[in-house]
């Protein structure tokens, strides 16, 4: 497909990275679809990829300017447990890689940036039920910090310098085609992969810790979509509240169960349960519904059905071989 835009993913071997950018490729051609990332991937990619550090300015100016680059997604990020480790790492990557792609914009080099906030916006003083676009935030992690301080920014350079910038606080998100890397949600993906494989889980997060989830398939869709609308659907240029699912473990594990009939867990909380805890449980999206028509399509029984066929034929060669226990 020929395509006008050109398009860099920053942070694209991640969880959401690996996905969006094969998304992007299919919608825009692959040839107009460049990933980057610390790190080449481990498989082998249709769309052409390049090794950089967005922290790195100069080198990202020349893959902006040797591709024609038009829209950046930035995706790289400390999450909320491994920036809890990493205090320092994650204000740096967080805060300094979204400055730079905002200056690329404020330079005319792009015109058009994806950068996703999050629900760790929000802290214990928020309400806990159908957190509100405009509620309190006051974040309890560097993460979310973070976050806030970056909504701050893309607002300042919107209203600044007219950057068309465009960001979705996304809740926790699931998926069976990549794995998550070091946030407080990643229960929600490990608990599949154990209970396909060794029909057992241990879980890090209490089992009526209620959070705001989301199919990964509905947040790319929503992704793509706000990138898509006109430049005036756009109202807020901090980052708009996004709700599809909520749900506790407890209640993930008795979906589950539905599928592998002797599905068994241990739940031993861990810090990363002392973060969920000041998170909201629900968030209210009306404006994002409003703005630019988000809808999600998948329920928890759906995602979870859909979740559980595609691993399972994922891993049906081991489940044969009996190399992972048969469920
Ligand atoms: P991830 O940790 O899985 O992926 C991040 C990617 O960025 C990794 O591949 C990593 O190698 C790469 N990276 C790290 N440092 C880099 C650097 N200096 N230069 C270039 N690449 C670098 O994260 P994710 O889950 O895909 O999240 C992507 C974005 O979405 C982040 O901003 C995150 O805060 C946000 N988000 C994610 C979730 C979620 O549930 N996954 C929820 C809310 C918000
Ligand atoms: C995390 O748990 O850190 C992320 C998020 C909700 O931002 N999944």
């Amino acid at each position: 497909m020929s395509s006008t835009k050109k398009i860099l993913v920053i942070g694209s071997n991640g969880q959401i990275g690996t996905v969006l950018t094969n998304k992007l490729g299919e919608k825009f051609g692959f040839k107009n679809v460049i990933g980057s990332d610390l790190r080449p991937p481990e498989n082998p990619t249709k769309f052409i990829f390049e090794n950089c550090s967005v922290l790195d300015q100069n080198k990202l100016e020349k893959i902006i300017k040797q591709h024609n680059i038009t829209d950046v997604y930035l995706l790289a990020a400390y999450l909320s447990a491994k920036g809890e480790k990493n205090i320092d790492k994650a204000w740096d990557l967080n805060m300094n890689g979204l400055l730079h792609v905002l200056n690329f914009a404020k330079d005319k080099k792009i015109q058009k940036i994806f950068w996703p906030s999050s629900i760790a916006v929000f802290g214990p003083s928020t309400p806990k039920n159908d957190a509100g676009q405009y509620a309190i935030t006051e974040p309890t992690t560097i993460y979310g910090v973070s976050k806030l301080a970056g909504e701050t920014l893309c607002h300042y350079y919107h209203k600044k310098f007219g950057i068309d910038i465009r960001s979705i606080r996304y809740p926790g998100l699931i998926g069976w085609e990549s794995m998550p890397g070091g946030g407080t949600t990643d229960y929600a993906v490990d608990i599949f992969h154990e209970a396909i494989k060794h029909g057992e889980y241990t879980c890090f997060l209490a089992k009526e810790r209620t959070l705001p989830m989301m199919y990964m398939n509905d947040a790319i869709t929503a992704t793509i979509n706000i990138m898509d609308v006109p430049f005036d659907k756009i109202k807020i240029r901090t980052s708009y509240n996004l709700s599809s699912l909520h749900f506790s473990p407890k209640e993930l594990e008795e979906e589950i169960r539905k599928h592998v009939c002797d599905f068994k867990i241990k739940y031993i909380p861990d810090e990363r349960d002392e973060l969920a805890q000041d998170w909201p449980q629900s968030i209210d999206d009306t404006y994002a519904r409003r703005d630019w028509g988000w809808e999600p399509n998948f329920n928890l029984s759906q995602m979870v059905a859909d979740i559980i066929l595609n691993l399972k034929n994922r891993y049906k060669k081991e489940l044969i071989n009996g190399t992972v226990k048969n469920t």
